[in-house]
């Protein structure tokens, strides 16, 4: 089977029910149905077969969420191009390394986005799209495609200061769209608000899949914005929510009597993509009345390890690994370990991707990402032994800010180019709002100058990577084998506060 399969579910025998609902550029609210959406994704796919564009090649996303996306999407899937979603914050240098590195055929992005693409990379207009594809034929489009062949591209922070491409496969993303179904208890009487983008797999693979394969309804918006979002909330009247935590936590601020209805039609929020602070799930669960699910999942795997939908949804726990999903936690021999002792988090499954794309591993000792068929995912956890497992940090140096991975070495590079940047080393420091937020260290001469540094990460990085901070140090505390140990770095002054927030 292949993903269009489990989509006709929907897109074929629930044609005539509303699917979707999203914002016109006039602001007023448009609704298709399922077959609707089955006739504008077959007059897409047929306008990109008639550009050449054909099965195994790929094609960048550099678009917002909007209805456009998810045509291309289905369009892509129904004639085996590989879609390869960029984050709509990555700027210049981070997609002409994703595009240099995928090779898709074009990128197709929106008139606003078109000035971070670099010149030299063919660009498709999203609306220019769209228009043309009014003059194709709307009749299904058919191609036999096998389970294992690609379906996206996922492009996740590397260890390198580059990304690599998590390539995933029709059958990992069916994989992980029946187990959500069934462990989530989806179906055609859900009402799914979706303000993740689906630039990544939450909002991708979780929302838009579980959408499609059950046939129930979406109400797509551009971004998360806690007012908007609370005013969805009480007119679009959905049943079933993804966030990230800094959604949660700013879903705390809205009154108590309107987060008490809100709770009252809702039937089951998740959070995922960084770990729920235990007070924001407890603080949730007495405000709204609804305890929040937590699941473990990432790029590379799709969803691992839920808390369950009937039974304890554990504080502070990510729950029991999801039907086919292996897990074992090894200790630095590569043993395992006992129970509630810590090691680092290995999975298999069918939801586990093939690999990366090109072959990129990570650099250094333990540079396999698989090791005897086992994923590595970086994570330490622990095991209780009732079954429930519990994430207890990471073994890599990855931050995650607001539920985007950032590696410090990104922002290292950068900063190194720098006039007067000798030596820089980055980390994560708490963060109540985002969870996690980058700082810089900084050796430099004389003529070290925020100002600019600043500058230069905006013109090269993603918003959610600018360091919150710039600290100058005459030197960085090294071991004996040069390798700057953090933990000696000095304290941070109290940081700036971040914008108030946009309610
Ligand atoms: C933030 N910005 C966005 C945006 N999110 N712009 C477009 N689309 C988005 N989705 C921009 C804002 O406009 C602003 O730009 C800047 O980023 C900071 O915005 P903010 O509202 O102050 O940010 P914040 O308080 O941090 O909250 C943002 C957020 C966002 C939580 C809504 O970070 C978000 O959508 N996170 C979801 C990430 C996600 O889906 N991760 C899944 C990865 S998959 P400016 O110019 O005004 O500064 C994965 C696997 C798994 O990890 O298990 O799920």
């Amino acid at each position: 089977m292949q993903l269009a399969d489990i989509f006709d579910l929907s897109l074929v025998s629930r044609a005539s029910f509303d699917a979707l609902e999203y914002d016109r550029a006039d602001g007023s609210v448009a609704t298709l149905t399922f077959g609707e959406l089955e006739s504008r994704s077959n007059r897409v796919a047929r306008l990109l077969a008639t550009r050449g564009i054909a099965r195994g090649d790929r094609l960048g996303f550099f678009l917002p969420n909007r209805v456009e996306f998810l045509d291309l999407f289905l369009a892509c899937v129904k004639i085996g191009v590989i879609v390869v979603p960029i984050n709509v914050l990555y700027r210049e240098r981070e997609i002409d390394h994703i595009v240099a590195d995928s090779e898709p055929v074009a990128v197709v992005t929106t008139r606003e986005l078109r000035p971070f693409v670099p010149a030299a990379i063919p660009v498709l207009d999203v609306d220019e799209l769209a228009s043309a594809a009014l003059d194709q034929d709307s009749g299904r489009v058919r191609t036999a495609i096998d389970g294992d062949e690609p379906a996206a591209i996922i492009y996740t922070s590397g260890t390198t200061g580059r990304s690599k491409g998590a390539v995933l496969t029709h059958n990992n993303f069916m994989a992980n769209t029946v187990n959500l179904l069934m462990c989530w208890r989806i179906t055609t009487e859900d009402r799914y608000l979706a303000v993740l983008p689906l630039f990544h797999v939450h909002g991708l693979g979780n929302g838009v899949h579980t959408w499609l394969a059950s046939g129930c309804r979406m109400r797509l918006v551009e971004r998360f914005e806690a007012s908007r979002a609370a005013a969805l909330f009480e007119s679009f009247r959905p049943t079933l929510f993804f966030g990230v935590p800094t959604i949660y936590f700013r879903l705390l601020d809205l009154p108590d009597d309107q987060a008490r209805r809100i709770g009252e039609q809702m039937r089951l929020f998740v959070s995922g993509s960084a770990p729920l602070p235990v007070t924001v799930f407890e603080a949730f669960r007495e405000k709204f009345g609804h305890t929040i699910l937590e699941r473990y999942g990432m790029s590379e795997t799709l969803m691992n390890i839920s808390n369950p939908y009937d039974g304890e949804r554990r504080p502070g726990s990510v729950g029991f690994p999801l039907p086919g999903v292996s897990v074992v936690i090894l200790n630095e021999d590569g043993e395992e370990v006992d129970d509630d002792e810590v090691g680092e988090l290995s999975v298999r499954g069918p939801n586990v991707f093939r690999g990366y794309w090109r072959g990129h591993d990570l650099p250094g000792p333990n540079a396999e990402p698989f090791v005897d068929g086992w994923f590595r995912t970086g994570d330490l956890a622990k095991r209780a032994s009732d079954g429930y497992y519990t994430l207890c940090g990471r073994r890599t140096d990855l931050i995650i800010s607001g539920g985007f991975n950032i590696y410090p070495r990104e922002i290292e590079e950068v900063l190194l180019e720098q006039t007067g940047v000798r030596e820089v080393v980055v980390c994560g420091v708490p963060d109540e709002r985002r969870g996690e937020v980058p700082v810089a260290y900084i050796v430099a001469d004389v003529s070290f100058n925020e100002a600019a540094l600043l500058d230069a990460c905006r013109r090269s990085l993603a918003s959610f990577k600018m360091p919150r901070a710039f600290l100058r140090v005459e030197a960085l505390p090294r071991n004996a084998l040069g390798k700057v140990q953090k933990h000696l770095l000095p304290p941070l002054p109290p940081l700036p506060p971040l914008p108030p927030l946009k309610m």
